[in-house]
């Protein structure tokens, strides 16, 4: 099996997860799961009921749960392995198709591009969806992942020289992003979530993989250590100078752009492919859909929404604006890290 696939599409891989699962192993996780999950604090759910806390973080009972339990037990990491770290609604989607078309960059032309065909998140697996499953990849692989740092077996942050990217982004724009993204998949027989519940729930650090400011730090930190291994970037950096943060990207991943590829436009070209303008428009974007599992079914418009900066604040009042910078003043203090207002 190749690293991605070689016309990658949702369909194929949602079977790829399902395809080599030793059934040993799905046993004794769920055994562990099944004797956790009742004694789990809980908090209030955005897409589902309730989320549980799991070694501090928050997370879905039934997916993200199991999925880190997963990771935890079973993954084994190779040396080569490059991870896009993400906490939700931060520009995952936007990463993806940059680094994947960053690293296969020689493999395929701008004018038939996988990522026209297939939305950003079919071009690479996510780690915590079929951890056994990736042993058949090619090295290097290109894996998704949205486990806080801390949280990841000693065998990928300690043990491997396995690369990371994290982007982080204003937790204002992220809080909104996700406030609008979760209550689209929250389930009909479910109320809708307010705005006043989202933005409390997040502030107390209750969303899918919160608190937003320990995995955001739980990243940074590492990046301070071992700039060599994690790559910490900002949404916002990326929207201001994207070509530097591609040129950047490259050189990070071991496929630095020459200058031929350079005086040649190639970086533009990433940016151009990767926009959201471009991304946002194409026809798979738009009317196709992503089955992550037999459960989550997520049409794939929705992870393009207005792609700004800044858009949270025009949902959030003052009250709320004050009261979330603070905490994240708090949070980040001495930390060396900083948001705009
Ligand atoms: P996910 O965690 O569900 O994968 P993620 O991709 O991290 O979501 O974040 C989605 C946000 O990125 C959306 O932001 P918004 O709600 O504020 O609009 C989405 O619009 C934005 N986004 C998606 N693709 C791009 C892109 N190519 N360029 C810039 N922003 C993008």
């Amino acid at each position: 099996m190749d690293s991605f696939l070689p016309s990658p599409d949702c369909d194929t891989i949602s079977k790829t997860y399902n395809g080599q699962i030793d059934s040993h192993l799905i046993q004794k996780t769920n055994e562990g799961y099944r004797e956790i999950l009742p004694n789990l604090p809980r908090g209030k759910g955005w897409m589902t009921e309730h989320l549980v806390q799991y070694q501090g973080v928050w997370l879905t009972p039934n997916f993200a749960l199991k999925g880190l339990m997963w990771v935890q037990d079973h993954f084994k990491p190779r040396s080569t392995d490059i991870f896009l770290a993400t906490f939700p609604k931060t520009g995952t989607t936007w990463l993806k198709a940059l680094t994947f078309a960053t690293v296969n960059r020689t493999r395929y032309g701008f004018a038939d591009h996988p990522l026209l065909t297939t939305v950003p998140h079919g071009c690479l697996p996510f780690l915590e969806a079929c951890p056994n499953d990736l042993d058949g990849f090619r090295s290097p692989r290109l894996l998704s992942t949205h486990i806080p740092y801390t949280l990841l077996p000693n065998s990928v942050t300690v043990n491997q020289s396995c690369r990371f990217v994290y982007i982080c982004r204003d937790p204002k724009d992220v809080l909104v992003s996700k406030w609008l993204f979760m209550n689209k998949l929250r389930p009909k027989e479910l109320a809708p979530i307010s705005l006043e519940e989202a933005f409390e729930l997040f502030c107390q650090g209750i969303s899918h993989y919160g608190p937003y400011w320990d995995h955001v730090l739980g990243y940074w930190k590492a990046n301070l250590e071992t700039p060599e291994k994690v790559l910490f970037l900002k949404y916002e950096e990326l929207k201001e100078e994207p070509s530097v943060v591609v040129k950047r990207l490259g050189e990070f991943l071991g496929h630095p752009f020459s200058l031929e590829e350079v005086s040649k436009g190639v970086v533009e070209e990433i940016v151009k492919l990767c926009s959201f303008e471009n991304l946002s428009n194409l026809e798979v974007n738009k009317s196709s859909v992503l089955k992550l599992s037999t459960q989550i079914v997520i049409d794939n418009r929705h992870f393009f929404r207005k792609g700004n900066v800044g858009d949270g604040k025009s949902y959030l009042t003052d009250e709320m604006i004050k009261r979330i910078n603070e905490i994240t003043s708090e949070k980040l203090f001495g930390s060396g890290l900083v948001f705009g207002s």
